[in-house]
């Protein structure tokens, strides 16, 4: 009887526990709506060992280089807002005509990425068949990339399908904001996505890790210096490119590069954000006060990154019958030309006309 009362409690702790750690996990993710089709278990039966390949995986590519983890995270947010996370900026345009990867932001993306994706896939495939897509395998690395460098774990929605649609140069400008764009122009730029202040200013901590061009930021620097910019961080900038579109280097977060935390924050309140859609998050009132929280409080802006993530993750997914699973990640399955992807735009732009 003792013996029964025991273990009864003991079950009842160790049922609590449970129950108190999955909702810890989710409870940031229990706030957000999940778009119909997707689930957090999409791929329990079809194919279980998924994230544990994926994170294993990257735990050996990240030891060897780090930086390969930023690469990964702006992938992922390239494919969500250009047409969507459909895959679109894994697609080599170069087989069958212009695609997203030929517009100049795509010239930076780092070209291992690609490998490390399409590797992933390759192993996901051994172990469970042709089921995950490769939108869904670039979001759960991009989560890894995040975690492996030293940030927020979290669930990602899983069960997107991959496009059969090219995205457009012109897509591909119009949907990513450029680094010279003022804090106005990315918050407006963001809300058409569904993405408030705090949304904004969470999403742009992604640039506490990896790199950027001299050409991506030193319109801040010739002809004029920007007065906002801290001088001494000035001075060092102009010692990596001493022209405007030298091919240099540097790092985003001069504070802790290959580290997601919040001191890319702490660049700001110091004047040290290297593009002015960073700096001018401090300089606006709208987002100051947000950028200030942040910096103070790392815990605070790990939870509205993930919140602002899950929901970046679900832009304009492809769910059920739409799409494919594809067999490489940067061509689609045969039965579908270039040339019908024209056709089709030409129709719906028509159709549009009418
Ligand atoms: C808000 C608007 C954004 C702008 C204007 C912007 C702009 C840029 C630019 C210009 C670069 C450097 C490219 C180069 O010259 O090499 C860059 C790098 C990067 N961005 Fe953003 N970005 C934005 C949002 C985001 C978001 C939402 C994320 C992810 C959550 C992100 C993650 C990254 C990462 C990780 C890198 C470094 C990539 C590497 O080291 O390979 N960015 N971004
Ligand atoms: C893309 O944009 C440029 C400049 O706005 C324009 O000249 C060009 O016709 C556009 N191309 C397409 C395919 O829409
Ligand atoms: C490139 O940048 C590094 C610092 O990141 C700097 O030491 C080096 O001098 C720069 N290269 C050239 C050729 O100026
Ligand atoms: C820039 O330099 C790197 C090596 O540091 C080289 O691989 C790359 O091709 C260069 N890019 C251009 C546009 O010259
Ligand atoms: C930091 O933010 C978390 C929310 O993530 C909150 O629970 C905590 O109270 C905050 N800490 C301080 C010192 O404000
Ligand atoms: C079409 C094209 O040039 N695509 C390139 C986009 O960038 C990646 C990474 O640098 C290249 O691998 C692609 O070939």
């Amino acid at each position: 009887m003792a013996r029964a009362a025991m273990s009864f409690t003991s079950l009842l702790l160790i049922s609590s526990l449970f129950l108190a750690s999955w909702f810890c996990a989710t409870e940031a993710q229990g706030t957000i709506p999940i778009e119909n089709g997707l689930s957090w278990t999409f791929y329990k039966s079809k194919c279980p060992k998924v994230e544990s390949i994926i994170r294993k995986q990257l735990g050996k590519v990240f030891k060897k280089d780090i930086e390969q983890a930023a690469g990964l995270l702006r992938l992922h947010f390239h494919d969500c807002f250009v047409q969507g996370c459909d895959g679109s900026v894994l697609l080599d345009g170069s087989a069958s005509g212009p695609s997203e990867q030929d517009a100049p932001p795509n010239l930076t993306l780092r070209a291992k990425a690609f490998e490390i994706i399409e590797d992933l896939r390759r192993r996901v495939e051994k172990a469970c068949g042709l089921v995950v897509s490769c939108s869904d395998i670039l979001a759960l690395a991009a989560r890894d990339s995040v975690y492996l460098s030293g940030g927020p774990d979290y669930n990602v929605p899983l069960g997107r399908r991959d496009g059969l649609k090219f995205a457009t140069q012109n897509e591909t400008l119009d949907n990513l904001p450029p680094p010279f764009a003022n804090a106005d122009t990315i918050l407006s730029s963001l809300a058409t996505k569904g993405f408030d202040a705090t949304d904004v200013v969470a999403l742009s901590g992604g640039h506490t890790i990896g790199i950027s061009h001299c050409s991506s930021f030193t319109d801040r620097l010739y002809p004029t210096q920007d007065p906002t910019m801290d001088k001494t961080f000035a001075n060092n900038l102009k010692e990596v490119c001493p022209t405007r579109d030298f091919n240099n280097t540097t790092v985003l977060d001069i504070r802790s590069p290959n580290k997601f935390d919040n001191k890319y924050y702490v660049d700001l309140m110091n004047r040290q954000g290297l593009f002015t859609s960073d700096q001018d998050l401090y300089t606006n009132k709208k987002t100051r006060g947000i950028v200030t929280s942040f910096a103070v409080n790392q815990s605070l802006f790990f939870d509205k990154f993930v919140v602002a993530m899950i929901k970046m993750s679900q832009l304009k997914v492809l769910t059920g019958n739409q799409g494919e699973i594809r067999a490489s990640c940067e061509e689609r399955n045969s039965g579908y030309s270039y040339l019908e992807s024209v056709v089709e735009e030409g129709l719906d732009a028509l159709s549009g006309l009418i």
